[in-house]
């Protein structure tokens, strides 16, 4: 224990080496290698026999929802079971023997478990009964739920204003769930409510929003089978939504291209060989991509704009490009856009994406001829200063085109976690929403705060600053998480109380307030009383979710009954709302979200099977919402990234061995990469250039307004990366991420785009 009882904990853990050995990239993703790792993760963890009663439960129907990422599932799922190498691994987590018990917490504390690697705190196991940390001690203990429940109430009745607390969740949330938690938070009067949308996909909501009305995508899984070309731009799904490559495997079949905008030629896009198929096991497999245009970090506007200048000059060669019907009917800001798009210079935009012209043909070939065009993304869209308007040029494209609003065409932003669309969908937000507070107000019979509340990054400076003192976390591990490691653990260390609601132990429980409770909560895999849940999937799907194991210890409680009991001990009963009903009776939370919100009418039944899509006017080509009914074309600027001739820029991706700060191991197979997570992917020429080895150990360091952030230790790797761009692992990198440095308008902390010099030590 340091100075005056502060509590001495690091935020990185052990920085040491593992043994690294580097192969050549995976010239295909999946196969039977991505069987045999799964199956061998699965075994480690929880036993043979466990985990295929698990599997054959997963993702169908009256099973449970995979707790991995959020592509939807086939109406008529495999016999085999629906799931992915990366799926079973977050089985594998969440169903394994080893436990973080009374016994456990006596013999390390929390200064010492900081030492560890996250791979280390992750590994040690699931949560078996409420502990509190208390202010000053070192050892987290065992606190009984009514206490646990008392100390929160208590703490929440001493703040001055609501507003002095903040309520994250993380996307693993059921509906129910964060229903009753955003009801709670704005019945207790506060729209704190942080998110890890906030450092996701809100620049997709955001741009998709303003642009279409409406912020989520607009395609289904069906319209993969009929669409002409799928652009995947800024997304690795080999990796982070592995059951997507049998999407674009069968738009393949079908006739369709894909082209992959990307700075690394990433495995799961070349050649996909489908584990649950005889020729994925023994022949060649598919080739995905068709054309792959190899574009530097945070690039992508430039490299569209030259994309629709291009498809613009055939057009007014006379050939048919454009969809002028839709375009007249369905869109405002044509002739502005294509104005402002005049000014742009085509060898400047190719020369600043860094593409090859050659490519760059290819890729408007295939989109004059075709309209059945749908584009996908993710973070590397979306996680940069302008990742708003990357969003809203890839829209600029689909308008064009004609490409929303039918078959085989849209937009389809990839989302994470399995359930952070259902999250967002039932309340679970910073803005406020009027129809939603009416809506309560009518239901509920209480006023909800008008004000908006905290973002991620906000909430982070509110806590620093002291304006914020009580933190509660529905899942996910926000340290590790969000941006500027050092600064966010100290905000999360200067509240007067951090109350994490979670499956198993990981960094933000060490990085804790003053006084910490740690509030153990059912898997998604385990059985919940015989009652079910229900979740949304990426395409707008609502569908149940039932666990069928047993839980990992009889202590463990829902996150609906414990958001519940945390209410009721705040309000003592004084409530318009009967929590400890609602924490309870699931079927009576989907009644009152079927009367508070549209969409969810005959809500119980209609989540059976394959389950019900909530309206989607992008969907529908409805803009009636939208400034003069129509769907937008916006004007975006170029990125404003301007590099030193010693700075590098960075992205912070996943490895194919981890779920966001969950690390399953210390492989990223696809890229070739064995036995450690220090390393960082550089052009040869750069290494070249500056004199340096592969393998030579270096720092890297941000100078963002002149302060330095370090992260250390971390060995070079030669790598086929554009010049001057970097690719490392989060969250070993969040450090660099200054807080203050964030997208436009949706705030999402820029992780793709950090710029960095690279130190050798
Ligand atoms: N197994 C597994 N599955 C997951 C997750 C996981 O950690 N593990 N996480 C879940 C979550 S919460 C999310 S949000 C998704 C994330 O899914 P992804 O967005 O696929 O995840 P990242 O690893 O961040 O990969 C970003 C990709 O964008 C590319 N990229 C980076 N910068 C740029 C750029 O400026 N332009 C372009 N065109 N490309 C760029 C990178 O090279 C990389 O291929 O996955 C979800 N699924
Ligand atoms: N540098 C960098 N930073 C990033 C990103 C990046 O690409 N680069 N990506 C960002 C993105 S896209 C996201 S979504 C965020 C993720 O941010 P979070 O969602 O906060 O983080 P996770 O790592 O997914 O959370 C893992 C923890 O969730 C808990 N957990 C797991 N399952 C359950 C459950 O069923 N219920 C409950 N209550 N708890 C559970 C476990 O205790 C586990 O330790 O990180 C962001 N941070
Ligand atoms: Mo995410």
């Amino acid at each position: 224990m340091g100075k005056e009882g502060k509590r001495n904990i690091s935020v990185t853990g052990d920085i040491s080496f593992n043994e690294l050995k580097v192969s050549e990239p995976r010239p295909y993703a999946a196969g039977v290698p991505a069987v045999k790792v799964a199956l061998e993760h699965m075994n480690k963890e929880s036993g043979l026999f466990r985990s295929i009663k698990t599997l054959s439960r997963m993702n169908q129907k009256q099973g449970f929802d995979c707790p991995g990422c959020a592509w939807p599932d086939p109406d008529k799922p495999s016999k085999l079971g629906e799931y992915c190498e990366n799926g079973v691994k977050a089985i594998a987590e969440e169903t394994t023997f080893e436990r973080v018990d009374r016994e456990f917490f006596q013999k390390y504390s929390v200064e010492e478990l900081s030492t560890w690697t996250d791979y280390q705190i992750g590994k040690s196991g699931r949560i078996t009964e409420p502990f509190i940390l208390k202010p000053g001690e070192t050892h987290y203990e065992p606190i009984s739920w009514d206490k646990a429940f008392e100390t929160i109430g208590e703490h929440l009745k001493t703040l001055q204003s609501p507003d002095e607390a903040v309520f994250y969740t993380s996307g693993r949330s059921s509906n129910e769930a964060a229903f009753l938690y955003g009801l709670f938070a704005r019945a207790f009067g506060t729209n704190n409510m942080p998110d890890c949308s906030n450092m996701c996909h809100e620049s997709s909501g955001v741009a998709l929003s303003e642009t279409l009305g409406i912020g989520k995508g607009s395609v289904v899984l069906e319209d993969f089978e009929e669409a002409e070309v799928v652009m995947v731009i800024g997304q690795n799904p080999g990796t982070n939504h592995p059951r997507m490559l049998t999407a674009l495997q069968k738009c393949k079949a079908n006739g369709g291209k894909i082209i992959t905008v990307n700075p690394l030629s990433e495995s799961g896009l070349n050649r996909f060989k489908n584990p649950q198929q005889l020729n994925g096991i023994l022949g060649k497999g598919t080739q995905l991509t068709d054309v792959f245009l190899q574009v530097k970090i945070n690039q992508d506007v430039p490299l569209l704009k030259l994309i629709m200048k291009r498809l613009y000059k055939r057009e007014k060669a006379g050939e048919k490009v454009f969809d002028h019907d839709f375009i007249a009917e369905k869109t405002l800001g044509f002739p502005s856009f294509m104005e402002d798009l005049e000014q742009y210079d085509e060898a400047d935009l190719l020369h600043q994406s860094g593409v090859n012209a050659f490519d760059v043909d290819l890729a408007v070939e295939l989109l004059a001829k075709r309209s059945k065009i749908i584009i996908c993304w993710a973070m590397g869209l979306t996680q940069h200063k302008n990742g708003v308007d990357n969003i809203k040029e890839c829209v600029n494209l689909l308008l064009l085109k004609g490409s929303i609003g039918k078959k085989g065409a849209g937009t389809c932003p990839v989302r994470g976690h399995s359930n952070v669309q259902g999250d967002r969908s039932v309340g679970i937000m910073h803005h406020v929403s009027k129809p939603l507070n009416e809506a309560l107000k009518k239901e509920f019979d209480f006023d909800p705060p008008m004000h908006e509340g905290l973002d991620t990054v906000h909430a982070i400076q509110a806590m620093y600053e002291g304006k914020a003192k009580v933190f509660v976390a529905l899942g996910g591990n926000f340290v590790s998480a969000a941006s500027d490691t050092v600064y966010t653990a100290e905000a999360l260390q200067r509240c007067n109380l951090t109350v994490s609601v979670s499956t198993k132990l990981n960094r933000t429980h060490l990085t804790a307030g003053q006084t910490a409770l740690i509030l153990p909560t059912l898997g998604r895999t385990e059985q919940d009383g015989g009652r079910f849940v229900t979740v949304e999937n990426s395409m707008g799907k609502v569908h149940q979710s039932k666990g069928r194991l047993k839980p990992a210890s009889d202590q463990l409680r829902s996150e609906p009954e414990i958001v519940a009991a945390i209410a009721d001990a705040y309000f003592g009963g004084e409530s318009t709302i009967d929590w400890n009903r609602l924490g309870s009776d699931y079927d009576l939370v989907r009644e009152k979200i079927t009367s508070v919100l549209k969409g969810y009418q005959d809500y119980a039944n209609r989540s059976e099977g394959s389950g019900f899509y909530l309206p989607n006017n992008a969907r529908e080509a409805d803009f009636s919402k939208l400034p003069g009914g129509r769907a937008q074309f916006s004007i975006c600027g170029l990125p404003d990234i301007h590099l030193k001739p010693d700075e590098f820029l960075l992205m912070t991706v996943r490895s194919h061995d981890q779920f966001n700060t969950t690390i399953y191991g210390l492989n990223d197979r696809y890229r070739g990469i064995h036995g450690e997570r220090r390393v960082v992917f550089m052009n040869p020429k750069d290494m070249e250039k500056n004199g340096w080895q592969a393998e030579q150990i270096v720092d890297l360091v941000s100078r963002y307004n002149g302060q330095e952030r370090r992260a250390q230790n971390f060995k070079l790797i030669p790598y086929n990366i554009p010049s001057s761009n970097l690719c490392a692992y989060f969250p070993e990198t969040n450090i660099l991420v200054p807080i203050g440095l964030y997208a436009d308008k949706s705030q999402t902390p820029v992780s793709k785009s950090i710029v960095v010099a690279v130190e050798p030590v």
